[in-house]
């Protein structure tokens, strides 16, 4: 074939694919998705999504990849327009297995996919490194459940989070503990992860502020089951509350393993183990234990009743915990997007900080390091095999009662 052949075989490909009517949106820094658009058809856009979607907090994982399909899946039947062009929406869903390495290994993935905005991840001990990732691609990031305050300390423009962080939460959590239950000597467990430690931290500071003494502080890993040893070393320094700062596939066998050693110290924490698999995996152990979530209670949140009925049909499983922040922060960027009239993260970027939005869980604007605003703090506690609301601290009208 001479070069003139070639040069118009070429051409008639160029011309079949702009006859198509659909292009993809190009990568982080490549051209924009109106430059695509103003070519001709509607544009496909990538939004990346990552959680650990295998390994021991695999529900947890698939509870925010859920709460991203759900929330794609409406926006492409509503019909979005963005800069004048109908745009279709598509999960790139990435498993990081809660594992710092792979973390970033599949944040590199995402932005070599061309995705245009990340929701994600769910564990800080990713999201924080995998925070550079983004950051240096320039693409927005909105974790739905990476509670740990360093994640937006790092000057990053790319960091955002529409849950309330760990110093809010550890304090909420130590001082219920101190004027809620009255506890006078507390234990502390974590499980040495970004988040676990962080949190268990913040709440040594806030029940030492109030005068509480901490009569041990022990830690485990975020893969054990066995924790006899430790519990057999708190037990003879009898706290009122044993707190645990991990997730919900370690406090669920540790609570059993409390009741089973004969320890009536309530068991405190935060809010990954505020969890239906807390109670599956602590059985009877369950009854009592109180553990908080980084919102307001579910029915104080403005679209949940409508959002838990769709994502009961169509998943056939209850909502853990982040599904419907997850849900939120994918509305979050294209809500960016729309104001920004732009799918272009370079473009729509500074709109994300310029939040003021109302999603299933409530009002969503951000500070100027992308933590959310007024976000709240709850206090559950297990009752009759339910987590039942205690308190709610920020964010929503403070309904106090001490639990019993
Ligand atoms: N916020 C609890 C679970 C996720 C994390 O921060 O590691």
């Amino acid at each position: 074939m001479n070069k003139y052949a070639r040069l118009s075989l070429i051409a008639a490909a160029a011309m079949t694919l702009a006859a198509c009517g659909k292009q993809e949106q190009p990568a982080a820094g490549a051209a924009s998705a109106p430059a695509a658009a103003a070519a001709g058809g509607d544009v496909t856009v990538k939004i990346g999504q990552v959680s650990p979607m295998s390994g021991p907090i695999s529900h947890l994982g698939k509870d925010n990849e859920f709460g991203a399909k759900l929330a794609i899946e409406d926006l492409n039947a509503e019909g979005v327009e963005i800069g004048g062009k109908k745009v279709k929406f598509e999960l790139v869903s990435e498993d990081d297995q809660g594992d710092p390495k792979i973390g970033t290994q599949v944040a590199q993935r995402l932005v070599d996919a061309g995705v245009v905005g990340v929701v994600g991840h769910l564990n800080s001990g990713t999201t924080i490194p995998a925070s550079k990732i983004y950051s240096d691609a320039g693409l927005p990031q909105i974790s739905p459940s990476a509670t740990n305050p360093d994640y937006t300390k790092q000057g990053f423009k790319t960091t955002f989070r529409v849950i309330a962080n760990d110093v809010q939460q550890g304090t909420a959590l130590g001082q219920f503990a101190a004027d809620g239950l009255k506890a006078k000597k507390v234990a502390i467990i974590d499980d040495r992860t970004a988040y676990g430690q962080g949190l268990a931290d913040e709440f040594e500071k806030a029940v030492k502020a109030k005068g509480l003494e901490v009569v041990k502080r022990e830690f485990t890993t975020n893969t054990a089951t066995d924790f006899n040893a430790i519990l057999t070393s708190i037990k003879a320094t009898k706290p009122d509350v044993i707190f645990y700062g991990g997730m919900d596939a370690q406090a669920g066998p540790l609570a059993k393993q409390m009741s089973r050693l004969g320890i009536k110290a309530k068991l405190m924490g935060g809010d990954g183990w505020q969890t239906p698999e807390f109670i599956k995996l602590a059985g009877e152990a369950a009854e009592g234990q109180l553990s908080s979530s980084c919102g307001v209670p579910r029915d104080k949140m403005p679209g949940f009743a409508a959002f838990n009925d769709k994502f009961k049909a169509k998943f056939n499983t209850e909502v853990q915990i982040y599904a419907p922040y997850e849900y939120d922060a994918v509305r979050v960027l294209v809500d960016a997007m729309k104001r920004a009239k732009s799918t272009d993260p370079k473009v729509y970027l500074p709109e994300v900080g310029k939040t003021d939005y109302t999603g299933v869980t409530g009002k969503i604007s951000f500070d100027d390091k992308g933590d959310i605003k007024n976000g709240a703090v709850t206090v559950y506690q297990v009752k009759n095999g339910k987590w039942e609301v205690v308190s709610t601290v920020g964010g929503a009208p403070a309904a106090a009662s001490a639990a019993q």
